[in-house]
């Protein structure tokens, strides 16, 4: 009821970190082009293997404190939904569910999402680039709720058999014919919001003979040993697009934001895993591993290069309409804006574990970060922490299943997203 979405909203009003007037609109207007790092872990970056750089290319964006801001604690914070939780939490500043994904059995609720805020306010058109069918997660239902203009999937990609494997379209492939569509989109009239999701770096980690450019691990156990393969491939994927996306004049203008969806590498890979990074992998040590990769270039504004706040998906979506001078304050958004000096760096993970700069809170025993210990004794205001975000998810929980934004309107401007607006297909782009 309007009641239950009252309680939410005083939440989010107590958390909402206000924006830094030094980035406050620094983004307005500029074109989108958001990168998906499929099964992506932090570990990689810089990792080496073999005595040689397994990313490369990302390895460069990371150090490279003109243009990028890299987030090295930046967690996930998916369940079974995967992919699709990541981009649920990224353009909704919500939490999935804890079972099952919301994408999916909540695919006809009423969202406030990025891409239909983007639309409203600034003239946006949202576009969603994914070789693989657009049934997958239910997206081309759910899609249409959050208010995505445009969604390339396989059917506007050549997918022809030497340009397939595991799920869909290859990398590099994708890339490739993704740069005419973002092409197109530049020339109509308005700043485009697009979302690329990258597929070949997913379990099993399979590539065609002859397409590796770095030897397997040797611990024997082979998703563990061909992870580093998919990446390297899809770090090359990545090098080339972004040479493209300059030869087009495409680069120069846009906001280029990257981040990875979620593990690649489960619990079940432990023993391998302890090998990888020479350490036994406990409960903490994967709570950890929970890290991936969000770097952010904004046109005109100098990088920072490697931040070290504690933030996570939830966080973007804030983030993202303070860089383009749009309040965030009248959504209803779990996540803070990670440029604010208010940001609130304690991240949730869905399950109620959360991690923070100093400590964290895993399965429900609290370690202190620099040492790896149990704290015996949690003090009070760890324990107040605890309840908070069990308390957030509830409420998150409240607004997912009693649809609740349907009762809420951010602004006497507001137009709820008509669903029936949006069709997908060859004919209708
Ligand atoms: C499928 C792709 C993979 O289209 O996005 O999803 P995942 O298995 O990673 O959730
Ligand atoms: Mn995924």
């Amino acid at each position: 009821s309007s009641e239950d979405i009252d309680e939410v909203k005083d939440y989010t009003d107590k958390k909402f970190a206000a924006p830094n007037a030094e980035y406050f609109g620094k983004a307005k207007g500029k074109n989108i082009i958001k990168i998906h790092l499929e099964s992506f872990q932090s570990f990689l970056i810089d990792y080496k293997l073999h005595g040689e750089e397994v990313t490369p290319f990302l390895n460069s964006l990371v150090h490279d404190d003109q243009d990028f801001t890299y987030y090295d604690n930046f967690f996930h914070q998916t369940e079974q939904g995967k992919t699709a939780d990541a981009e649920f939490l990224m353009d909704n500043s919500l939490y999935g569910l804890s079972q099952g994904a919301a994408f999916v059995t909540k695919g006809t609720n009423t969202y406030q999402s990025l891409p239909a805020i983007l639309d409203q306010k600034e003239n946006y058109t949202s576009a969603v680039m994914h070789g693989d069918d657009k049934s997958f997660w239910n997206r081309n239902q759910v899609y249409k709720q959050m208010g995505v203009d445009k969604f390339y999937d396989s059917s506007y990609y050549d997918m022809d058999d030497d340009k397939v494997i595991n799920y869909g379209l290859k990398d590099k492939p994708f890339f490739k014919q993704s740069i005419p569509k973002l092409e197109k989109l530049n020339k109509q009239d308005g700043p485009f919001y697009s979302h690329l999701i990258t597929l070949t770096h997913h379990y099993p980690f399979k590539l065609d003979d002859g397409e590796e450019s770095i030897k397997p691990a040797n611990t024997g156990d082979g998703t563990v040993d061909r992870y580093f393969q998919t990446a390297r491939y899809l770090d090359e994927s990545l090098k080339q697009f972004f040479a493209n996306l300059k030869e087009e004049g495409l680069y120069k203008d846009s906001v280029i934001m990257i981040y990875g969806d979620h593990y690649g590498i489960s619990e079940n890979h432990n023993r391998a895993m302890s090998q990888i990074m020479d350490k036994e992998i406990t409960p903490l040590v994967n709570a950890n591993l929970q890290r991936v990769p969000f770097m952010l270039r904004v046109p005109g504004m100098k990088g920072q290069g490697i931040n070290h706040e504690f933030t996570g998906q939830a966080d973007v979506a804030p983030t993202i309409l303070h860089l383009l001078g749009i309040n965030s304050k009248k959504y209803i958004q779990f996540g803070t804006d990670m440029l604010s000096d208010e940001h609130k760096d304690f991240v949730p993970f869905r399950n109620g574990s959360f991690m923070t700069k100093d400590y964290s809170y895993v399965q429900g025993i609290f370690y202190d970060n620099e040492t790896g210990d149990a704290i015996k004794e949690p003090t009070d205001e760890m324990k107040d922490l605890r309840d908070q975000v069990h308390y957030e998810l509830s409420l998150n929980d409240e607004v997912l299943n009693g649809d609740l934004l349907r009762f809420y309107e951010p602004s006497e401007s507001w137009e709820p997203v008509d669903s029936s607006k949006y069709r997908y297909g060859k004919d209708n782009n």
